[in-house]
């Protein structure tokens, strides 16, 4: 039996300066994955130190938080069976030229920086993440009507 799991993105200022908000949001929602959360916001240091502190000391954090603030983002919480696994999936490996044709990054960049989406990469960090961007009050529950069609019955009981 799958769990049911919310996992976090954010859709970049390079993504949103590319006029490609609505084609990556799309493809969420095409696969299936029901949007909780939806919102713009302008990232600051604060919360870029927590979320990127597994690179502080790499040569190219300040580079990657000036580029993180350069313009708002979207941030979305998604959810569904395998969510996490799911959604990184669609997302594809880090670096756009490395990433395969059919992802969002191997469709939509060229570089490791400027690459488009970040997805929460466990279960456990997808946790951290959403309470870090999101407040309770900003997530939803909410039946949607395509929930039968989307999964067989021994799925979801
Ligand atoms: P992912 O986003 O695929 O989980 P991480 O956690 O290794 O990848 O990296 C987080 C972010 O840090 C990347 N999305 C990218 O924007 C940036 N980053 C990672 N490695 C590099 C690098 N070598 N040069 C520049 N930016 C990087």
């Amino acid at each position: 039996m799958k769990t049911k799991e919310k996992t976090l993105l954010i859709i970049k200022p390079d993504a949103l300066q590319r006029n490609l908000l609505g084609e990556i949001i799309h493809r969420f929602e095409r696969k299936g994955l029901k949007i909780v959360g939806l919102k713009m916001i302008q990232l600051e240091d604060v919360l870029l130190n927590s979320h990127y502190a597994h690179h502080k000391d790499k040569p190219f954090f300040e580079s990657l938080k000036k580029f993180m603030k350069s313009s708002p983002v979207v941030v979305l919480v998604l959810e569904g069976l395998e969510a996490v696994k799911v959604v990184r999936q669609i997302c594809g490996a880090t670096c756009g030229r490395e990433a395969d044709i059919g992802t969002i990054r191997g469709d939509f960049s060229m570089s490791t920086q400027t690459n488009i989406v970040h997805a929460s990469d466990s279960l456990e960090t997808a946790e951290m993440e959403i309470k870090r961007f999101f407040k309770e009050d900003e997530l939803f529950e909410y039946q949607k009507i395509d929930f039968p069609y989307l999964y067989s019955e021994d799925e979801i009981n």
